[in-house]
């Protein structure tokens, strides 16, 4: 989405009609769809997405204090939204009081009360438009405001959002939304500005904080979740795909798929002549994130890093820096540790989970130890989270009865190593100068195992997949994909699958005419659920006035 384009413009004139001057800037922020390297971000294992070109716009600007700012609240907001279905929305922060610092996660007991900026973040029954944008709001407020200094208050906003990104479509709209939000609260704020910058009272934002404060907004939300969305919609650029690692430190490595000719990358232009694109499916199952999903997400956390604690004796867990043959290496021999989280005696069919006592005993930790490191956090959160749903989610976890701690390890030390296999054929692939055609198809035929073989784990090992997922990664299959999977956190939303770019359209048709939720949509309504696309670049924002 180019800042001339006509959706830009669009947004811009609305915004002028609906609050009576030109937007001061405009955010946007693109949702992403994950290559290969599902559920294992969180475990802190690299993963591979790569931006979309649909993407969530914010149009904003501050809005004139009345003349007399001592009856105004600072830092109120009005939200309207393009789309009809979501309501005009105004808030206004509130200060209260917390314990300890501000955001930070394990606050001692007798930590001091200190006040934090509050806003609302009510999720409960549906998933609410506006808790995003204040997700992205509470954090710029948090770290740019201090809540009970009178020199530097927020001031007021007015915005106009508009999204191309699905919602609960594993796209992660959500992320774009908070990313933008994000942006747009820094803009009107003027803490993007240069000369704020130069004042040395307000920091400049780089990308690698902009990603950590988004996922600490996001977070806000109700999902225990990882780092890789908002990287790959922050640090993004067209044409190559983000190797996105977060151990020992939040990093990204942009890899040229095969066919692409990335420019200015230190990776030398292919003169490959096959080109292939990522095609997204909508399985139209909404994953909701707000109950069932984040429970089950919020479950995998803690059974993927249980397992972690018990595996920890096998690793040199004390590594820092690790190169990624270290790493393969590693989790080749982990792919086989994993076999000790076997309840004994197991054959094939048979229930592979532990019990809560099992799980605790083979931590080797007591038990108020083990629910205070591994369940604290589902509660911890309850006073800034939606209460009802981090009880649901709690109560859930703890009134599991078996806990997959074989089956989510084995996914997640098996699919870290696909990512890097993923990495080596992409990057093997973009030094071939001039490949033949069997060698090019040759690399999209194991880029395409690769996938397949994800689909595999995720819907038998980590149980994140559903028969219309499975269904639709088939069918994708039978249309003639290289490879096909789910992407985001699964148990409904896209599937993305590898096509070569000539055979789109008759793929396209063909599992329009086999996947039956299609059948009776055309045109744009068809464009909605299912569209190829080209990695796109990251988020970025505008000045237009
Ligand atoms: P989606 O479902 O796209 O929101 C979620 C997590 C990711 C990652 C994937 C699974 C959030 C915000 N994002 O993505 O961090 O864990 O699931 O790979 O919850
Ligand atoms: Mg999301």
């Amino acid at each position: 989405m180019h800042p001339s384009s006509k959706r830009w413009d669009n947004l811009a004139q609305e915004f002028k009609a609906r609050f009576g001057r030109p937007p001061a800037y405009i955010a946007r922020a693109p949702g992403r769809v994950n290559l290969i390297g599902e559920h294992i971000d969180y475990a802190l294992f690299g993963v591979f997405p790569a931006a979309i070109e649909r993407d969530i716009l914010i149009a904003c600007a501050p809005r004139p204090v009345p003349s007399d700012p001592s009856t105004h609240a600072p830092g109120s907001v009005i939200a309207e939204n393009l789309h009809g279905k979501y309501k005009r929305q105004a808030f206004t922060p509130t200060r209260r009081p917390t314990l300890g610092p501000v955001g930070k996660e394990d606050v001692p007991k007798d930590a001091v009360h200190v006040e934090e900026w509050h806003l609302d973040i009510d999720n409960k029954d549906e998933l609410k438009w506006e808790s995003y944008v204040k997700a992205g709001y509470y954090g710029v407020l948090n770290h740019y405001f201090a809540p009970n200094e009178t020199s530097l208050h927020p001031i007021p906003v007015d915005l106009l959002v508009t999204g191309s990104v699905p919602a609960g479509s594993g796209l992660s709209s959500s992320a774009a939304m908070v990313v933008a939000s994000t942006l747009a609260f820094l803009a009107t704020n003027g803490l993007l500005e240069e000369e704020a910058i130069k004042n040395g009272n307000l920091k400049a934002i780089t990308k690698g904080s902009l990603v950590e404060m988004s996922m600490e907004n996001e977070r806000r939300v109700g999902v225990n979740s990882g780092g890789m969305d908002q990287a790959a919609s922050v640090i993004s650029t067209a044409n190559s795909a983000l190797y996105v690692s977060f151990f020992p430190r939040l990093s990204a490595e942009r890899i040229p798929l095969p066919g692409s000719s990335p420019i200015g990358t230190q990776y030398p232009k292919s003169s490959s002549t096959k080109s292939a694109v990522f095609v997204c499916a909508n399985s139209l199952v909404v994953s909701d994130k707000v109950v069932h999903a984040r429970t089950r997400y919020n479950l995998r956390v803690v059974e993927t890093l249980a397992a972690a604690r018990i595996l920890a004796p096998e690793l040199d867990a004390d590594k820092g820096e690790i190169s990624v043959d270290e790493l393969k290496s590693g989790l080749e021999r982990m792919a086989r540790e994993v076999e000790v989280l076997k309840p004994e005696g197991a054959g094939e069919g048979d229930e592979l989970g532990v019990t809560m006592e099992t799980m605790i005993e083979w931590s080797g930790m007591g038990e108020e130890a083990f629910k205070d490191v591994y369940l604290s956090w589902v509660d911890g959160k309850l006073c800034s989270l939606p209460f009802i749903h981090s009880l649901i989610s709690f109560f859930a976890i703890v009134e599991a009865t078996h806990f997959q701690l074989y089956n989510r390890a084995k996914h997640v030390y098996t699919e870290a190593l696909r990512v890097l296999q993923f990495r080596e054929v992409c990057l093997t692939a973009s030094s071939y100068l001039s490949p033949s055609e069997e060698a090019e198809t040759a690399v999209l035929g194991e880029l395409g195992k690769l996938m397949n073989e994800s689909q595999e784990s995720c819907s038998r090992v980590f149980d994140c997949s559903c028969p219309e997922l499975d269904e639709l990664t088939r069918l994708a299959m039978e249309a003639g994909a290289y490879g096909s999977r789910l992407t985001g956190a699964g148990w409904g939303g896209c599937t993305v699958s590898l096509v070569d770019e000539t055979q789109v359209d008759s793929f396209i048709g063909k599992v329009k005419a086999a996947y039956p939720p299609y059948r009776d949509l055309e045109g744009d309504a068809l464009h909605e659920v299912i569209f190829a696309t080209k990695p796109s670049s990251g988020a970025c924002g505008e000045s237009s006035s």
